[in-house]
């Protein structure tokens, strides 16, 4: 795979003859929809058009020390109606932010993603799942529309496919994604301090709570199938005075065990909710997310639940082992 794409006129016209747009993505705020979000509004920003950059979550200071533009963002639903929105990786009109109508803040939708499980809601709609991250996406368009890279929308871009890819490791990362680097790295990325802040910004009792993690962690194997498990639960969380944002990463962690096949990470969530990470190596897992009212990509998909922690989880490791099983057999 190449990596190439065409990007749709359709969008790139969609984008063009308009004057103001409204940007939204889906709740749970992550370094792809977030840089792809800022690098669009700046492009859009440069061509002369109205945007406003829809954000209610609040951004990590990982992500705000690096990123520019982000006091141009609003945490606040506008009151006022725009010529078209834009939706940034959001599968399902459902995992947008809740109480947000896009068809009563504008007459045009527009769809733009690369989840697998999206359900092309758009009136245009530009869905390509085998890209690794939005941001690459976001890249083309800029280049399509003639806005000059600068270093303030590399830097965005370059944010959003460093964490989408898991540092350019994940096996959607083709030769164009480097080249698309390499023309972000040229524009002014200051690589070392990105990476300094995204990865490298843990309090000691996060990795404390780390260790704990990893200590527990659970290789349950059967019929060839092996799956790695841990459980982090709101109780431990406020014996370390972690916050949920500063945990996203411990599924990586869980993802260095060698002979598993799939890694999951249950954890407690405000509001009594339970959430899980999902990791495949070589099997999609999506479809077990979906048992669960889940979904994501085909090797990484994500559940938010209600429940019992250690049910949920017993529940989720026994459907990828079901799901595994019938895969490997086939
Ligand atoms: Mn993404």
């Amino acid at each position: 795979m190449t990596g190439d794409f065409q990007v749709p006129p359709a969008f790139v016209q969609a984008l063009r003859q308009h004057q103001s747009y409204l940007l939204v993505s889906h709740v749970g705020l992550d370094g792809d929809h977030l840089g792809s979000m800022l690098a669009l509004q700046q492009a859009l920003t440069i061509m002369g058009k109205r945007v406003v950059a829809y954000l209610p979550e609040s951004i990590p200071a990982s992500l705000s020390r690096i990123l520019y533009g982000l006091e141009n963002t609003s945490a606040e639903l506008p009151d006022e109606k725009f010529d078209a929105v834009v939706a940034l990786e959001c599968p399902t009109l459902g995992r947008m932010p809740k109480g947000f109508e896009p068809r009563k803040m504008a007459p045009l939708l527009l769809n733009f993603d690369h989840h697998q499980d999206n359900e092309n809601y758009g009136d245009i709609n530009w869905v390509l799942p085998e890209v690794a991250a939005l941001g690459e996406m976001t890249f083309e368009l800029i280049q399509h529309l003639d806005v000059p890279l600068d270093r303030s929308m590399a830097t965005a871009l370059y944010v959003a496919v460093l964490t989408d890819t898991g540092s350019f490791q994940y096996s959607r990362v083709t030769p164009a994604t480097h080249r698309r680097l390499a023309s972000m790295l040229q524009a002014g990325v200051a690589t070392d301090e990105v990476s300094r802040s995204v990865y490298r910004n843990s309090t000691p009792n996060v990795l404390k709570l780390l260790g704990r993690m990893l200590n527990d962690l659970t290789v349950d194997e059967r019929d060839g199938v092996c799956v790695a498990w841990a459980e982090i639960t709101q109780k431990s969380l406020d014996e370390y005075s972690v916050r949920p944002e500063e945990i996203q990463f411990f599924v990586d962690e869980l993802d260095r065990v060698e002979q598993a096949d799939v890694v999951v990470l249950v954890r407690e969530a405000p509001g009594g909710k339970i959430k899980a990470s999902i990791r495949s190596r070589n099997h999609p897992i999506n479809q077990v997310a979906a048992i669960f009212g889940g979904g994501g990509h085909s090797r990484a998909a994500g559940v938010t639940t209600d429940g019992k922690i250690s049910e949920i989880r017993k529940a989720l490791v026994d459907a990828v082992h079901t799901e595994l099983t019938k895969l490997t057999k086939a």
